[in-house]
């Protein structure tokens, strides 16, 4: 990402998370619930543990924002870890004067960050990398792309997802997504909009919570809204296919990202392929006063928006905490061992999605400001207001522009 960064900081049960968003314009209207909202989303799901029931996420400001509005200095967030008056005493940065580390971590789980974490860090102890790879850490994700998600919304773009396959079950494609595409997921337990696999869906968390196991899956992200021309196809790292893929397999236990049709494209001729151009009419100032045949390609060609609904897939593998847990080697004598199995979630899928959405509006806002960069929000809107009418200007009736 180029000009709108954003950073976090905090282990799972440390005192707190911190978000920092660095590159905002000024005069961006901004309250507290937007930002909580996301994060109750976030926490929703069906499969989550009991650490859900002990966190309330939501955010106080530490900088950046005055009377409701962005000041174009960084944003800073801090979330509190409920959680933390539980675990003063194991995670305190100063230790416990006398006493020795509690809570230790030395069986390591296969698929979590703990084994190489300890090799590689010189460490003693999993819980100093796994405090830091838990999940927790996007709820501070989800806070920054709340952000994003604000700026993306001045200018008419929305951002949802839904669950499309749980634990094995794949749920029935929509015939068209519903519109606003949140409300209706989020009405679901397990954010599926297809009924008959969500009652399926939550008999698989049942079997596997059941069976000390876990269970992943695959979500759809979608926005809506784009203009036509996010993204660039000059240099490999200004694509905006690869900067979406980078961040969004950066989301803990995700192992695919797709775009469209994905590996699906690999299979098929270039004729079924290809999304035909049509002209198009009213209304489609943001695709450049054309449409496609279809969306194949998910709003995406060469690295750029090309005003279609951009259509992501992320797969998710299930969580390495195991309640019936796998084999694996005691760091002390070497000996076989059962892995560690702390409290943990069955599933996450849902709430993935919700990180999913956060990810991908932080990189949409980053091409946005890219693409229409401005010091305030009006600038920016300025910005955009006058490559749309240039690109109005420029139809085949208005031959004005080459
Ligand atoms: C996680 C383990 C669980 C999850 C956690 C991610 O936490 P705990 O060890 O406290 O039970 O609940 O996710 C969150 C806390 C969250 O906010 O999403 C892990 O090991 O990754």
């Amino acid at each position: 990402m180029g000009r709108l960064t954003f950073t976090t900081a905090g282990e799972s049960h440390g005192r707190g998370l911190v978000a920092v968003v660095e590159g905002l314009p000024a005069g961006l209207p901004l309250g507290a619930e937007a930002v909580d909202r996301e994060l109750a989303r976030r926490m929703q799901g069906y499969g989550r543990g009991a650490r859900m029931k002990i966190e309330q996420d939501r955010i106080e400001w530490l900088a950046g924002v005055r009377a409701g509005e962005t000041l174009g200095s960084p944003v800073a967030m801090l979330i509190r870890n409920l959680d933390w008056a539980n675990w003063e005493d194991v995670m305190a940065p100063e230790g416990v004067p006398g006493e020795p580390r509690r809570r230790r971590v030395a069986r390591p789980r296969p698929g979590h960050a703990d084994l190489a974490g300890v090799l590689k860090y010189g460490r003693q102890d999993a819980r100093d990398v796994l405090e830091r790879a838990s999940a927790r850490e996007t709820a501070a994700r989800v806070a920054a792309g709340a952000v994003a998600r604000r700026l993306l919304e001045e200018v008419g773009v929305e951002i949802g997802s839904h669950v499309v396959a749980l634990g094995g079950v794949r749920a029935a494609e929509p015939a068209e997504w519903p519109a606003p595409l949140n409300a209706a997921a989020d009405a679901s337990p397990v954010r599926v909009l297809d009924r008959a696999a969500e009652a399926e869906m939550m008999a698989r968390i049942d079997a596997a919570k059941a069976a000390g196991d876990t269970l992943g899956g695959e979500v759809e992200v979608v926005a809506r809204g784009l203009p036509v021309g996010l993204g660039s196809h000059v240099s490999w790292d200004r694509k905006l296919d690869g900067r979406l893929a980078a961040a969004l397999m950066s989301i803990p236990a995700v192992k695919g990202v797709a775009v469209g049709l994905g590996f699906e494209a690999a299979a098929r001729p270039g004729s079924a392929v290809h999304d035909p151009i049509l002209p198009g009419g009213a209304g489609d100032a943001t695709r450049g006063g054309y449409r496609r045949a279809a969306n194949r390609a998910g709003g995406l060609e060469a690295g750029m928006t090309n005003g279609e609904p951009l259509v992501l897939r992320v797969a998710m593998k299930p969580i390495a905490t195991l309640m019936q847990p796998l084999p694996t080697v005691h760091l002390d004598t070497g000996e076989a061992a059962q892995a560690q199995s702390e409290r943990s979630d069955v599933t996450a899928v849902p709430a993935m999605g919700v990180i999913a959405e956060a990810m991908t509006a932080l990189v949409l806002a980053d091409a946005l400001l890219e693409k229409c960069g401005g010091d305030s929000l009006e600038e920016m809107k300025r910005n955009l207001a006058g490559y749309l009418a240039a690109l109005a200007a420029r139809q085949p009736d208005r031959p004005t522009v080459r």
